[in-house]
């Protein structure tokens, strides 16, 4: 008979950063030391991909609570994965892919992860590639997020803002045009602030090639054709046709209408980057998508 038992529990484990956390003593005991876990990736029924845990401990140790993804201390303490480079920093060797994520305890949600560009962990919280998905939509849809996140898809402003209270944020954007030419984007600090404010961007430290044309949606709240949060007399959602953060009105507009070439596309319409592309272009495919900052990290 085994002195060991088997014990699986669907959450994650920080495989450094972890000592210290005195949500289970025992799990803590546990988590120095790796022999007494492992960790596998499996297929959820929504085929998202989910991140496990064994733990084998003597039998005599007992769990005093049982961790599951519903005990909000546990994603508090780093138990669960709450993005991507949650993910990423305990399966550094993680594919790209759908993962689950529990950024507010309860049942989570599937994201898609990024993990190979730009040192991976990516959490991708946008995506526009071929005009499949309408982003004309109402505030709740943008609330609670809409599309497939593997292909063109909004995460959702609620989720947004569940992600960012958990540390400091970076955020990149990834555009690519019709030519094949890519550029970038990247913020060193980005948070989305709670519904009562709006889901207020704020944003600050470029760095990248495409240029910083996020500069007017910076410190801005988000708006919509049916709730219009923006500085202007107007409502510059109407005009954009898609969720943003207009100030009055946009130099980028990522959530823009589609267009699937690059001829007659309107002024300041379409999928729009100002810096790279001017006025009269549309993006062929973009990104967005956020990770945990560098700084934060303990890897
Ligand atoms: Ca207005």
């Amino acid at each position: 008979m085994d002195l060991y038992m088997q014990v699986c529990f669907l959450l994650t484990i920080f495989s450094q950063g972890f000592a210290g956390k005195e949500i289970n003593p025992v799990l803590s005991h546990l988590a120095l030391s790796s022999k007494y876990w492992s960790q596998k990736l499996s297929k959820a029924a929504d085929g998202s991909t989910i991140l496990t845990t064994s733990y084998r401990f003597p039998s005599s140790m007992t769990l005093d609570k049982q961790p599951t993804p519903d005990n909000y201390k546990l994603v508090q303490s780093g138990l669960v994965p709450v993005d991507c480079s949650d993910v990423h920093r305990v399966w550094p060797r993680a594919p790209s892919g759908v993962y689950r994520i529990y950024p507010g305890g309860g049942q989570g949600l599937s994201v898609y992860c990024d993990m190979t560009l730009d040192g991976g962990g990516w959490t991708v919280f946008l995506r526009r590639m071929d005009g499949s998905e309408k982003f004309n939509r109402k505030w709740e849809e943008y609330q609670r997020g809409f599309g497939n996140v593997s292909a063109e898809h909004w995460l959702g402003n609620q989720i947004l803002h569940e992600i960012t209270v958990h540390g400091l944020y970076e955020l990149r954007v990834n555009l690519e045009d019709f030519a094949g030419n890519k550029r970038f984007a990247k913020y060193s600090h980005f948070r989305i602030g709670n519904e009562a404010d709006g889901y207020r961007l704020t944003l600050s430290g470029y760095t990248g090639n495409a240029g910083d044309s996020l500069d007017t949606a910076r410190g801005q709240r988000f708006s919509t054709y049916d709730r219009d949060l923006d500085s202007s007399s107007g409502n510059c959602a109407s005009g954009g046709k898609g969720g943003w953060w207009y100030k009055a009105c946009y130099n980028a507009l990522l959530t823009g209408v589609y267009y699937k070439n690059t001829s007659n596309v309107p002024k300041w319409q379409g999928v729009t980057w100002f810096s790279w592309k001017g006025i009269y272009y549309s993006l062929k495919s973009a990104t967005m998508m956020l990770r945990k900052h560098q700084m934060k990290r303990s890897n």
